[in-house]
């Protein structure tokens, strides 16, 4: 397939909640697994594909799971945990390709036009997606690749779970005349009923009609689904920096220009933001520094490392830098560190030829890592830099 010809990739993780359970309690793995509160008004939140076999279903009463699966294991969310595994999903997919739009906390789309002189077929490229999620997550998920994003979306869901699924341009037609409604993004019971009504039972049949035919049953989606039909679907992969980052910032008790006390600011949210690296399981490798003055301007500068980062020492360490390559032209108000150009920390990591300050031995790794250990047992408090003790704490201690 030529570079030029679109092509956008789906992923959805299989039975998201379920498999992180089995996966953090190997007890749990080849077993049925309902997420949710087993109480009368609990709700299904997802079931393992074991549990589905008997019917369970997301949003299903815990109660009536019970009864269609009585052997099924009810574990109760845990949405912290979820939404940790989730950010490093959607930061080994960006390792892939940038063009990365998360949709919930499990499935995403990519643009992945062009990345065929990288990486190979259409083929290739979802194997290369399913294979880095399993490497880093130790889960399975399902890729669909098509032209659109909406076809792209039907493919992930056709080989559930552990599926890959590519529709080519030429089998587009083919996939649509066989496409039962149910199946289109948009169409819920309701319209699915008044379809059926019309006798349209596949996204084939309702090319039949026509589009002032169909605005009238249907309003504004009758256009939108007569543009699925033929096969078009002209919205974009959008990728959002915001959900490609990390920040801390602070406004200040009072204006200052005194760079010991901006440096010590920078030191506190170096911590908080590498302490939140650590946890998502990531590392940064584009280090930005944001300061607001007393006049409300506002400037950002960044600097891209070497080597991804993710200890509080190398990202103070570049945004001091950058700090000091500014000239303070009046007092700052506001102070702020971010971390984007996110990775696996499990990514391959190109060695620095010329190793600098904010390169990143490993013993700090080591030393980062047993903090975060005392600090989820003790506490964040328990343990702090020594520059960041302030000298009044330890009085008469
Ligand atoms: P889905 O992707 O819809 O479902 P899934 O990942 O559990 O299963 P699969 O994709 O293999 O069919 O939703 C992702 C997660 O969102 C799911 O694991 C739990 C949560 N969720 C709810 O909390 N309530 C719901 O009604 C649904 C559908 C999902
Ligand atoms: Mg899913």
């Amino acid at each position: 397939m030529g570079a030029s010809i679109p092509m956008i990739l789906h992923m959805d993780m299989d039975a998201f909640f379920a498999s992180v359970e089995q996966f953090d309690h190997p007890e749990l793995r080849g077993k049925c697994v309902i997420v949710g509160t087993a109480t009368d008004r609990g709700v299904v939140t997802t079931a393992s594909y074991e549990a589905r076999r008997f019917g369970v279903h997301s949003a299903m009463p815990a109660f009536q799971a019970r009864r269609l699966c009585p052997q099924g294991i009810f574990v109760p969310p845990r949405r912290e945990r979820y939404a940790e595994v989730s950010a490093r999903i959607m930061a080994t997919l960006e390792t892939v390709s940038p063009r990365v739009e998360p949709v919930s906390i499990d499935e995403a789309y990519m643009d992945i036009t062009g990345c065929g002189r990288l990486f190979g077929t259409p083929d290739r490229i979802g194997r290369r997606v399913k294979d880095r999620v399993c490497e880093e997550t130790g889960l399975t998920c399902s890729v669909g690749i098509a032209p659109v994003k909406f076809l792209a979306k039907i493919a992930s869901d056709m080989e559930k779970p552990d599926g890959l699924t590519v529709i080519c341009p030429d089998a587009v037609p083919e996939v649509i005349a066989a496409l039962p409604v149910e199946k289109v993004p948009g169409v819920g019971k309701t319209t699915a009923a008044l379809l059926h009504g019309l006798g349209i039972r596949t996204l084939g049949d309702v090319n039949r009609y026509s589009e002032g035919q169909l605005s009238a049953r249907l309003g504004k989606f009758g256009p939108r689904l007569l543009r699925m039909a033929r096969g078009e679907d002209d919205s974009p992969v959008i990728v959002s920096e915001e959900s490609r980052s990390m920040g801390s910032e602070t406004t200040l008790a009072a204006d200052t220009m005194d760079p010991e006390c901006l440096r010590r600011m920078l030191l506190a949210q170096s911590e908080t933001v590498a302490r939140r690296l650590r946890r998502h399981g990531l590392r940064a490798k584009c280090i930005t520094l944001k300061l607001k003055h007393d006049d409300f301007t506002q400037i950002t500068r960044s600097t891209t490392l070497a080597c991804p980062v993710q200890s509080g020492r190398a990202i103070h360490a570049a945004v001091v830098e950058l700090l000091s390559a500014y000239r303070l032209p009046r007092p700052v108000r506001l102070i702020g560190v971010g971390a984007s150009r996110l990775l696996p920390e499990g990514s391959p990591v190109q060695q620095s030829l010329f190793p600098s300050e904010t390169a990143e031995p490993k013993d700090w790794d080591q030393a980062d890592r047993a903090v975060d250990a005392i600090a989820e047992k003790f506490g964040r408090d328990t343990v702090r830099r020594a520059s960041l003790i302030d000298p009044e704490d330890t009085d008469g201690q």
